[in-house]
């Protein structure tokens, strides 16, 4: 057994896991997700759906290809641009990039709100809680006032003066109806996920096929260097992004990739 066959099982603290390991990123990540987990934020089919998103983010040779940059640098575009924007959290996204999410927020001046597929009291205010640990200071769905039409009870509920209200939505590591349902209420959608098939990315304006640990840091650099840019420059950056050839891209990369 090698040193480093002995890292994944019982790995206390990520700082315990060497960063030169081959599979550091999904190590890592794959550790956030049991800490989640053990927190009471994530729930446990968030495992699986991790499991899905590594074996896609493998197979795209774990980097981001330059159509997700694009993609990255059109969202910022969006973000920047927009009257309300709303960034998502769910358990996933919390356990893996909570500091993260509040960086982005603050450079595109977006509120953060948790909206969760299998919704409980205790997971949103755990959420709540992680987000507020790591520098947010106003956490929007605990309300849950208003509901998205045309979704079972539960996985409809936001805030009345966030989702519902925003016109730019960031969705990270969503479920396709939920996507849906978002798309048909007229707001402007960007997904991660690392799946381009899924329905998710298929319905989103910016479909961002990357993993939401290297997507977000990324956006909220292209937020930052865009922070000075006149509205045209920013409608041109939307403009030239193609989503379809985005996700046309992705495809190929993992249909084709040289693993
Ligand atoms: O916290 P909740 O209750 O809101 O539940 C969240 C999950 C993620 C469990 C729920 O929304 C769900 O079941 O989602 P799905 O339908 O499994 O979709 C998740 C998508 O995210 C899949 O297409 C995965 O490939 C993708 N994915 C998983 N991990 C990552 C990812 N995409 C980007 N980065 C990742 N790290």
């Amino acid at each position: 057994m090698s040193d480093y066959d002995s890292v994944s099982a019982d790995v206390e603290h990520e700082e315990e896991i060497p960063e030169d390991h081959p599979r550091y990123q999904d190590l890592l990540t794959r550790h956030r997700i049991e800490a989640g987990v053990e927190k009471g934020i994530t729930h446990l089919q968030g495992m699986h759906a991790e499991g899905r998103g590594s074996a896609f983010d493998y197979l795209l040779g774990e980097e981001t290809i330059p159509s997700a940059d694009d993609a990255e640098r059109a969202a910022a575009a969006h973000l920047l641009l927009a009257d309300h924007p709303v960034l998502s959290i769910n358990g996933n996204v919390a356990a893996l990039v909570p500091g993260e999410m509040v960086a982005l927020a603050e450079a595109v001046d977006a509120d953060l709100e948790v909206n969760l597929f299998n919704r409980t009291p205790e997971r949103i205010d755990a959420i709540a809680d992680h987000l507020r640990e790591h520098g947010a200071e106003d956490v929007k769905g605990l309300e849950a006032d208003a509901r998205i039409p045309n979704l079972e009870h539960k996985r409809a509920k936001v805030d009345a003066d966030g989702i519902y209200d925003a016109d730019v939505v960031l969705v990270p590591l969503e479920d396709g109806d939920r996507a849906e349902a978002l798309d048909e209420m007229g707001k402007t959608e960007i997904v991660i996920d690392l799946n381009p098939l899924s329905r998710s990315p298929q319905v989103a304006d910016v479909p961002v096929v990357d993993n939401i640990i290297r997507a977000v840091p990324n956006m909220t650099e292209h937020a930052q260097a865009l922070a000075d840019a006149d509205e045209a420059e920013l409608r041109s950056v939307i403009e030239e992004f193609d989503r379809e050839r985005a996700l046309e891209n992705a495809e190929e990369r993992i249909r084709s990739g040289d693993l």
